[in-house]
């Protein structure tokens, strides 16, 4: 039986009491199936190294599918550049300092109402596979199967409806072989299904899979044209702790375990773990690509610029063939999709927890609000509604997940739900849209030191306030300055967009409840989290 909801099913029997009963019932079925839905989400997946982007760094066919076939979206943003805080965005629908998941390490509250307990509410199957990256068993979900933390690339451990277990291989193919799994035996085939389809890769760090491990191996990039920036006029964004030339580690992020262990670095005995955790047939394929490469950076002793370069192309190396293998899990979950019949009444969305630098101002990593770790990759396929090769350039967050899914579903959107559904806007049929978005990062003192700020973005300008220990703000014109290189806080010729910047920073602050208050809350609930004195 098809994914007929239960009002259809009632609207059938009302007309095979009329006259023309039987053209009537197909135009009402078909019109009003409710969709079945696969979010896709990865870790860390730049926008930069999606091939429907446009960057020319690598090539993902099955992830450009789903924008060919449907939507892909230009200014998709998050709210909090950080891991579990935009999960929690994304189920609950409302910003971090609502739902109270604010930063890496304090509890997330699954007891709040979130997108998934709607719509098994409402009659779906409901499951989560892969990363989730909030502690205690997933509430809204008939079966999960997920990760402990950040979770290992190879041998990893998952937890099933609770209970732990080791699977043998690669994280990214046994994530997938789970999501096929239950989309083929446990689902249950008459009901309407949401899959949260959740991948670790291309997370640090970054460990490709036994068979792409040679992938664009004669290919060199070319580091972007701000990679040595000097961050004059930024102190925030000079304190970090995320440079490709001083914070990767040689070991750990770039595999340079050498035998005869030469090379020491603060987190060589880290990733040693993470090595013996392959068989010895994983073992031999990697010793085999990487001891060449080992003996030859030993015999160069690069320094300085060079040694940036190397590491630069290291590190997009390895990134890029993690990517790969989460295109090939695309390309299956696809493929199933189409082979039984799915594929029409199935929304597709595929997206990443945020952005990430892929060496812009020199840096690997994400937190903050400048545009490549703020934005983030969203693409998204229904071919019952949403036409082929839509694209999107209006400001959307993933805010917007949680109530765009309930309007699909025909679910009502709860009233505290604070993003917009996407639904109209992709239809072309939204009448106007929000001129602004609000954005917010707690995480500090943390690894990587990025500082605590928020800001506003609008079309055009960026407005941006580092705290706590600093008091320091940002103006950026994007339209001239696209990397966000030239800080023109105070600059005279922008006093009026300053002004005005300032004005919708405290629009957005009142539109969404943030306040001072709030953020001292916040901010004690990370340092108890993290057991620092305050
Ligand atoms: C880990 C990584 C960091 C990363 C955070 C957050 N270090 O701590 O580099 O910023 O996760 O990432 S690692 O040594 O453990 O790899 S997030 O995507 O989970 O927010
Ligand atoms: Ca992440």
């Amino acid at each position: 039986m098809k994914n007929v909801s239960i009002i259809i099913i009632t609207l059938l029997m009302l007309c095979f009491s009329c006259k023309e009963d039987k053209k009537e019932a197909v135009v009402v079925e078909k019109e009003a199936q409710t969709p079945n839905i696969v979010f896709i989400m990865s870790d860390d997946h730049a926008y930069q190294a999606i091939s429907a982007y446009g960057y020319g760094l690598n090539n993902t066919p099955n992830i450009d599918r789903i924008a060919k076939e449907g939507a892909i979206f230009n200014r998709g943003f998050v709210t909090n550049s950080i891991c579990a805080p935009s999960r929690a965005v994304m189920l609950t629908g409302k910003h971090s300092f609502i739902n109270g998941k604010v930063d890496n390490v304090s509890p997330f509250n699954w007891d709040q109402d979130n997108f998934a307990k709607s719509l098994q509410k409402a009659g779906y199957q409901t499951a989560m596979i892969g990363k989730i990256h909030l502690d205690g068993l997933p509430q809204g979900f008939d079966y999960s199967n997920v990760l402990p933390g950040q979770g290992q690339y190879y041998s990893p451990e998952f937890i099933e409806n609770g209970i732990k277990k080791t699977y043998p291989g690669y994280i990214t193919q046994v994530t997938t072989d789970i999501a096929l799994d239950w989309l083929e035996n446990k689902r249950e085939k008459d009901k309407p299904f949401l899959m949260l389809y959740h991948q670790k890769a291309p997370h640090r760090t970054w460990m490709p899979e036994e068979k792409y491990l040679t992938l664009m191996d004669s290919v060199t990039f070319d580091p972007p044209a701000n990679f040595f920036d000097d961050y004059e006029g930024r102190p925030a964004a000079a304190a970090q702790e995320m440079s490709i030339l001083e914070d990767m580690d040689l070991v750990y992020d770039l595999k340079m375990l050498d035998k005869d262990g030469d090379i020491k670095t603060k987190y060589r005995g880290m990733f040693q773990r993470k090595y013996d955790r392959m068989t010895e047939e994983q073992k031999a394929a990697w010793d085999a690509y990487y001891d060449p490469i080992i003996a030859d950076f030993k015999s160069k002793k690069l320094e300085g610029k060079e040694l940036a370069i190397w590491k630069y192309n290291r590190y997009m190396h390895d990134y890029i063939r993690t990517i790969q293998s989460v295109d090939d899990g695309v390309g299956e979950v696809l493929d199933y999709l189409k082979a039984n019949g799915l594929e029409e009444n199935t929304i597709v969305v595929y997206t990443s927890d945020q952005g990430f630098y892929l060496g812009e101002h020199g840096w690997f990593d994400k937190r903050f609000m400048y545009e490549e770790s703020f934005r983030t990759p969203i693409l998204m396929k229904y071919p019952n509604e949403i036409k082929a090769g839509t694209v999107i350039n209006e400001l959307v967050q993933n805010l917007d997940f949680a109530p765009t899914f309930l309007d699909y579903a025909g679910v009502e959107i709860p009233k505290d739900i604070q993003g917009e559904s996407l639904r109209k806007l992709v239809k072309g049929e939204a009448s106007e849209w929000r001129d602004a978005i609000y954005y917010t990062f707690y995480e500090f003192p943390g690894e990587h030191r990025v500082k605590r700020h928020h800001g506003v973005r609008t079309d055009r300008y960026k407005l941006i306030h580092f705290y706590y220990d600093i008091d320091q703000w940002e103006l950026y014109d994007l339209e001239k300055d696209p990397s966000e290189m030239h800080n023109l806080y105070n600059n005279p010729e922008y006093s009026s967009v300053q002004e005005d910047m300032h004005k919708q920073l405290e629009r957005m602050r009142t539109k969404y409840g943030d306040s001072d208050e709030l953020d001292k809350k916040s901010l004690d609930h990370y340092l108890d989290a993290k057991n620092i004195n305050h």
